[in-house]
């Protein structure tokens, strides 16, 4: 009996210690259950949030490029990209002009924005693989189609690039020019000089007392530098295009909502230019669409349908964290009208 009732002690024990177990394992499984099905918190960077808390957009420029980014006689910066910057904040502040504008060199403008001293970088800046992907950055788009170019004396009678053999060329380090020029040179077996600066005015300083024969940079770049020398009419820019520099504004990878809001902040202008909305009229436009559920938009749809219900895809900005109104905020001038003020203007 003894023996038995020790039995039973020593079964009921076993048997509490597995229903403990048993327990102990499903009230585990249930948590990691839980757990898989809980949103994890994101490690993913909010640039929008840092803007708006901030109230005011941080943007990296060039130093000094007319037409992009340049200083007028009163200090304030004017430009197509300097326009990208202000759109920007316009569409996520509300207020184009809450923006510094930080300027940058060829050579400086990455670890800019990477370090978080400007939030974007609207800086004529060509989107290549290697700085999408291997220096960790994001492009919201192509804001200016360009492609590298060469200027020389006039007086040096040179009609083509292939006539620059053993010729010494300034140009900006840190820039896809620099490798442009090596891939043509080496491609056409041909020899040179490359003499570079960190600063673009020291490299036209120097072309233009005569340290090179040629200067090479965007084509942009070059009908803007030589406004900037002593006497631009004895300089002429060579026919060849040697290649495609698609410029755009930049941003860190991994921070996608801030992507989509500079990508669509760059689709609204040029899909105002289509619809021709202007700053005179976009207001009107606005008022007709507001109350409107928008619809989906589709990158580069032919402009087709009636206009109301292109622009009104636009609403779908209140889903990325900005003002559903923002389309027309950004609509300081659409992208045609940019062009013909700060570009076609100049040369
Ligand atoms: N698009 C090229 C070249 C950009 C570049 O830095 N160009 C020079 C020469 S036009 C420039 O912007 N200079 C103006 C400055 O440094 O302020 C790149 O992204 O590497």
């Amino acid at each position: 009996m003894k023996d038995m009732k020790g039995k039973t002690m020593s079964n009921n024990l076993m048997t509490n210690f597995m229903y403990a177990y048993r327990l102990r394992r499903m009230l585990a499984s249930m948590f990691l259950a839980l757990a898989l099905l809980l949103p994890l918190p994101s490690l993913a960077a909010n640039t929008l949030e840092e803007v708006q808390n901030r109230g005011t957009l941080s943007c990296g420029v060039s130093q000094g490029l007319p037409g992009f980014s340049n200083p007028d006689d009163r200090g304030r910066w004017t430009g197509m990209d300097v326009d990208f910057c202000r759109a920007v904040a316009a569409a996520v502040l509300g207020n184009a002009d809450k923006v510094t504008f930080t300027p940058l060199s060829a050579k400086d403008r990455f670890t800019a924005l990477q370090s978080g001293d400007i939030d974007l970088l609207s800086r004529n800046t060509t989107w290549t693989t290697q700085r999408d992907s291997r220096l960790g950055f994001d492009f919201g788009g192509v804001w200016f189609y360009d492609g590298q170019a060469f200027m020389v004396r006039k007086r040096a009678n040179v009609r083509s690039v292939r006539d620059l053999n053993g010729a010494s060329i300034c140009a900006n380090s840190g820039t896809t020019t620099e490798l442009n020029a090596a891939d043509y040179f080496r491609t056409n077996n041909m020899d040179y000089e490359m003499v570079t600066f960190e600063k673009t005015d020291e490299s036209i300083a120097a072309y233009d007392a005569g340290r090179c024969d040629a200067y090479t940079t965007d084509a942009s770049g070059l009908y803007a530098q030589r406004l900037k020398l002593r006497r631009p009419n004895q300089h002429v820019i060579l026919p060849e295009i040697i290649s495609k520099e698609p410029l755009g504004p930049v941003v860190r990878q991994n921070d996608s909502v801030w992507a989509d809001v500079v990508r669509w902040t760059m689709f609204a202008t040029i899909a105002a230019e289509e619809l021709d909305v202007t700053s005179k009229n976009v207001f009107r436009q606005i008022q007709e669409c507001v109350s409107a559920e928008p619809l989906q938009k589709s990158v580069g749809a032919p402009p087709v349908g009636a206009r109301r219900h292109r622009w009104r895809g636009f609403g779908a900005g209140q889903a990325m964290g900005v003002s559903h109104r923002s389309p027309g905020r950004q609509l300081c001038r659409n992208l045609s009208a940019q062009y013909r003020r700060r570009l076609a203007a100049q040369n």
